[in-house]
């Protein structure tokens, strides 16, 4: 089975790869450039995609993956949220850092609740006629500096939350079985990053949707 996969993102198709090789299904990057609405929630900006894309596809029965993503910063209100492309390209991480440079405590649990953020995704999978959608959300945190290292967009800079022994996110602050030690996505290699990204958990969840596609 091969899904086409329609981003402007190698990160994205990578990590979509490496978690759909699993099941033995091919991701192609399907490159079409869209034009993303202007919009408050990442679903409409995903569904548009899905319809304009439709038409371009090299099949008509082909699979068509889109998933869009954000970072949502509570400080700031959510900020950069759906605007997160434009902003990672004008102000990159290092504007994120300078906005909240003033959030800081010597307490770490204090402080990392001061510069907590979440990563979101929507992934909607499209096949004759029919779409599921659906939602990964990575709690955690804004680190004081960025790391250099593997990853893209954001990684540098998004501590995760530690996860439990089921693999659910835990309340900052609080020691998991699992756990990057403080280390953003960026710091950790792609694999690790699986246990807890977004994009990982959308996918999931597309996949136990799948058989509503018939
Ligand atoms: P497409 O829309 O073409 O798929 P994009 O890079 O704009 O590519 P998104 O809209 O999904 O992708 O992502 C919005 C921004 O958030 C973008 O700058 C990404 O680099 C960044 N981002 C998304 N997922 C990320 C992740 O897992 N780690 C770090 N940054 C991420």
């Amino acid at each position: 089975m091969t899904i086409w996969f329609m981003t402007t993102n190698s990160g994205k198709v990578a990590e979509a790869r490496h978690y759909f090789a699993e099941y033995g299904v091919t991701v192609e990057q399907f490159e079409f450039e869209a034009v993303e609405p202007q919009a408050e929630d990442l679903e409409t900006v995903a569904l548009s995609k899905v319809e304009q894309a439709i038409p371009h596809l090299p099949n008509s029965d082909d699979m068509l993956l889109v998933e869009d993503a954000g970072l949502f910063v509570d400080s700031l209100n959510g900020f950069p949220g759906v605007y997160s492309s434009y902003v990672l390209n004008t102000l990159d991480v290092h504007g994120i850092l300078k906005l909240m440079n003033h959030l800081k405590s010597d307490d770490p649990i204090q402080d990392g609740n001061l510069r907590k953020a979440e990563f979101r995704a929507v992934a909607v999978l499209y096949k004759d006629g029919q779409t599921i959608v659906s939602e990964g959300v990575c709690p955690g945190r804004i680190a004081h500096e960025a790391v250099t290292g593997d990853g893209f967009g954001f990684d540098p800079i998004f501590i995760p939350a530690d996860l439990d022994e089921d693999g659910d996110s835990l309340p900052i602050g609080t020691i998991g079985a699992k756990s990057t030690h403080g280390m953003p996505f960026g710091g950790i290699t792609l694999e690790e990053k699986q246990h807890y990204s977004h994009r990982h958990r959308a996918l999931e969840s597309l996949l136990s949707n799948l058989d509503r596609l018939g």
